[in-house]
């Protein structure tokens, strides 16, 4: 027996040997948190973007890609490929203890026993490396004494056990997957971190060293009701840690620093432009005059996606801006979304450029997206032509630009219109690897995924829509997506759209109005009530329970 065992052992070892053949392609997919749709070049925006311009050129663009909202239901989804509320994060449950209700849609960490993708890419030989916002729960306070009170003080009710203890450290990124990490585990911080500021990033599960060796001009804004410390960097100069500078340098060097010949699986999510407001003084100064002319502004953005074939010239939108002069505090807020966003395009020019010096460039699959649309301080600009924002579900808060480039496959310049979703990521590179979807992990029976493979996108095919998109953002709104329809489902009670008590829907022809101008539901109602019964099902399955009866449970969970 013993004998047949080694023998066993062996035969692994070396199919996954052969399966480290050079040819496969690695994979990188690149996250940014809270981008509009219409802000880089190639998506009709004026924020200059060279880089990513010339990767949508040589790759291809959807125009149909979707999200959960909001950043850690969107995360939870990209890395299982399931729906959120089946892993963790149902009805923006954000990642942290603030929201976390003791059942298992709101535990605000990945469930141990679904895998996540990079579990399942280091199972066919890959390295697995992670670098930015994790905002997927877990914590170190497994050894911090300090963190176990906190814990205590945030669920009032709850023992914390030794099992509670473990289960939390399990849902940290090194724990889930990635031999290699660096990032913050929450969902913002400073993007500025000067010698004498405190940071909060990890390398693996420990405190990161960082370095400080470039000099910055800051420029920094936050709401009024943020944390004092954002705005202190405002009109400084000092060597200085920037989130988005340092975070490539890591995952450049995390690149480099292997030369196992294993293909890599990289997952660099950026934490910007979501709040605090913070960027290099020369670029906000540069971007202060793009400002002016608001509706200008946004006339050119429509413009251009209908030039480069990504909005129909046909459809209506509704315009946000008139000819009135914007003031110096919104083309401030403006200026330094775009500033931190260009910083994001010089970044993604320096690992493309590593790349090509590693000759890796033609052997690596490059995606990127946002987590959601720009957030309510730029939505109403940098989602142009959507509406809504970021943690609303009308197009402007799920929808994101999405570049795909895969040297060889993907055909140059191309634009396509498949419906396709943030899970869809996992079974895709599932597809691309030829690792099949396990029928259990860890013991345990695992469900079919959400999400489906979209390879053949990547080759040029348009697919047929999904049979049903799901999401539920915070209880506010949930929406269901079928074919070109989407219903909006709306409780009166949360003073959306309404004052009264009841539900609201409002239905879109997605294919004609892409931009939600014409609500159709008055005039299709056999529909709405199809939809809506659908949707119902989903929340119930997902253990998704209605938002006045998580206030009575966790009064302040807004908070
Ligand atoms: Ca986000």
């Amino acid at each position: 027996m013993k004998v047949r065992n080694l023998f066993l052992a062996v035969l692994v070892l070396l199919s996954i040997n052969c399966l480290a053949d050079k040819k496969r392609p690695n994979i990188i997919i690149v996250m940014t948190d809270d981008s509009g749709y219409s802000d880089l070049g190639c998506y009709g925006g004026e924020i200059e973007t060279p880089n990513l311009d010339k990767l949508a050129k040589q790759g291809m663009r959807f125009v149909n890609f979707y999200t959960n909202g909001r950043c850690s239901p969107s995360r939870a989804s990209l890395l299982t490929g399931h729906a959120s509320g089946d892993v963790g994060f149902g009805a923006g449950t954000l990642g942290g203890w603030q929201r976390e209700i003791k059942m298992p849609a709101y535990r605000a960490r990945l469930p141990y026993h679904i895998p996540t993708i990079a579990e399942l890419m280091k199972e066919v030989g890959y390295r697995t490396m992670m670098v930015g916002k994790w905002h997927l729960g877990g914590s170190l306070m497994e050894s911090e004494i300090g963190l176990q009170m906190r814990w205590k003080k945030q669920h009032p009710g709850w023992e914390l056990t030794r099992e509670e203890i473990e289960a939390d450290y399990n849902a940290l990124p090194v724990q889930r997957g990635f031999e290699k990490y660096f990032g913050i585990l929450e969902g913002e911080n400073n993007c500025f971190i000067t010698p004498d500021d405190n940071s909060t990033y990890l390398e693996g599960n420990k405190k990161a060293r960082l370095s400080f060796d470039k000099n910055y001009a800051m420029t920094c804004m936050a709401n009024s009701n943020s944390p004092s410390h954002y705005k202190n960097c405002e009109n400084k100069k000092a060597k200085a840690f920037y989130a988005t500078d340092g975070e490539t340098d890591r995952a450049i060097e995390m690149i480099r620093e292997d030369n196992s010949g294993n293909p890599f699986f990289l997952y660099l999510a950026y934490r910007v432009p979501h709040l605090p407001l913070q960027a290099p003084h020369e670029l906000v100064e540069k971007y202060m005059t793009y400002y002016e002319n608001m509706s200008e502004v946004e006339k050119n953005r429509v413009d251009g996606l209908v030039r480069e074939g990504l909005f129909p010239d046909s459809a209506s939108y509704k315009a946000n801006f008139s000819n009135v002069k914007a003031s110096k505090q919104l083309q401030k807020r403006y200026a330094l979304h775009a500033a931190m966003t260009e910083m994001v395009d010089i970044n993604m020019g320096r690992l493309i450029q590593t790349l090509e010096d590693e000759g890796e460039l033609d052997n690596t699959i490059i995606f990127y997206f946002s987590d959601n649309g720009a957030a309510s301080h730029a939505g109403d600009m940098m989602n142009t032509p959507y509406k809504g924002c970021k943690a609303l579900l009308w197009e402007g808060g799920v929808k994101t630009h999405c570049i795909a480039y895969w040297h060889g496959v993907t055909e140059p310049g191309s634009v396509n219109n498949t419906i396709a979703w943030v899970g869809d990521l996992l079974p895709t590179c599932l597809d691309i690897v030829g690792n099949p979807y396990p029928k259990e992990f860890r013991g345990e029976k695992l469900s079919p995924l959400d999400g489906r493979s979209i390879l053949s996108v990547l080759n040029g095919e348009e697919m047929a829509p999904p049979e049903y998109l799901l999401s539920n953002d915070k209880g506010q709104q949930g929406v269901i997506y079928k074919g070109k329809w989407k219903l909006l489902i709306e409780p009166g009670w949360y003073l959306q759209t309404s004052a009264e008590d009841g539900v609201n829907y409002e239905l879109y022809d997605l294919e004609k109005d892409p931009a939600e101008t014409v609500d159709l539901s008055q005039k299709h109602p056999g529909l709405v009530d199809q939809l809506s019964k659908v949707a119902e099902k989903w929340q119930s399955d997902c253990g998704i329970i209605d938002y006045g009866e998580i206030l009575k449970i966790r009064p302040g969970h807004t908070k």
